[in-house]
């Protein structure tokens, strides 16, 4: 049962069939399919699947972004059932994706966990200048801030957005992670930033760690 809602799960959203999408995630959550398990073992892979159909010109840029829109739609559906789990509050994240890039579903589901267990987002955004993440560390004094980037065109910004917060003087007090499908540990490491996570659920565990909470 479980594996066939999965299946129909992944063949909707690799179709870009939103409607399908949303009623059979919603059929898994009333068969009791744990939330996780219908994005890390459908959705996610879905999505690789529609990345590798695109790479090899299976696909064009309109069929990725149907599908995209069946991602957003059963996530829609997940959203609050992840968010339910929200502890006490444990700290301030600032998350923004950086200028130039408009990715959202990776960040978006970092926000989700993050807010589960209980940090206050803040989110910037798409497509964000290094200057509005200074002004957001200068306005809301976070823990942590993460920055995004889905392509490796785009993976400059994010050492063009620790180098804007450093010579703004607003880097001490708060971690910087930065996180998006090219980016690695190694560059990580070679642009300074305090943390890096493949994954939304390491993504919680290592700015927990950084803070130690
Ligand atoms: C959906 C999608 C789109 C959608 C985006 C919709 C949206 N609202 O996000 C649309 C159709 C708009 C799109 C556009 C483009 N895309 Co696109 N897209 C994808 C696709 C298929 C899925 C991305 C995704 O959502 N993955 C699922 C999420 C859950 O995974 P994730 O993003 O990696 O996020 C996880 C982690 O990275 C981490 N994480 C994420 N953020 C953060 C932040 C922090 C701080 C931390 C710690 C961790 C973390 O946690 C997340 C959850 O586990 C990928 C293929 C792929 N395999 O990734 C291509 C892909 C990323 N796109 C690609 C390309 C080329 C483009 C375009 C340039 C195409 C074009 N010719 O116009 C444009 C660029 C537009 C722009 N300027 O940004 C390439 C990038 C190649 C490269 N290496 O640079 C990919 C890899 C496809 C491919 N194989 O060629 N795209």
């Amino acid at each position: 049962m479980t594996d066939k809602i999965l299946d129909s799960l992944y063949d909707a959203v690799v179709a870009g069939q939103a409607d399908t999408a949303a009623t059979t995630t919603q059929a898994g959550l009333d068969a009791g399919v744990e939330p996780l398990t219908l994005l890390f073992d459908s959705m996610i892979p879905a999505l690789e699947e529609v990345g590798r159909l695109f790479e090899n010109d299976e696909i064009f840029l309109p069929e990725m972004l149907i599908s995209a829109r069946a991602m957003q739609a059963s996530m829609d559906l997940l959203r609050p059932l992840l968010a339910d789990a929200a502890a006490a509050r444990i700290g301030v994240f600032v998350m923004g994706t950086v200028a130039g890039d408009i990715h959202d579903i990776g960040k978006n589901l970092c926000n989700v966990m993050l807010e589960g267990v209980g940090f206050e987002v803040i989110d910037l955004g798409v497509n964000v200048p290094a200057e509005r993440f200074v002004e957001a560390i200068r306005d809301h004094q976070p823990d942590a801030v993460g920055i995004s980037a889905f392509l490796t065109t785009t993976m400059p910004e994010l050492d063009t957005t620790i180098v804007a917060i450093e010579e703004a003087g607003v880097r001490a007090g708060t971690k910087i992670l930065i996180g998006g499908a090219p980016v690695t540990q190694e560059y990580a490491d070679q642009i300074g930033a305090d943390g890096y996570a493949p994954t939304a659920v390491t993504a919680v565990r290592t700015v927990k760690a950084l803070l130690g909470i």
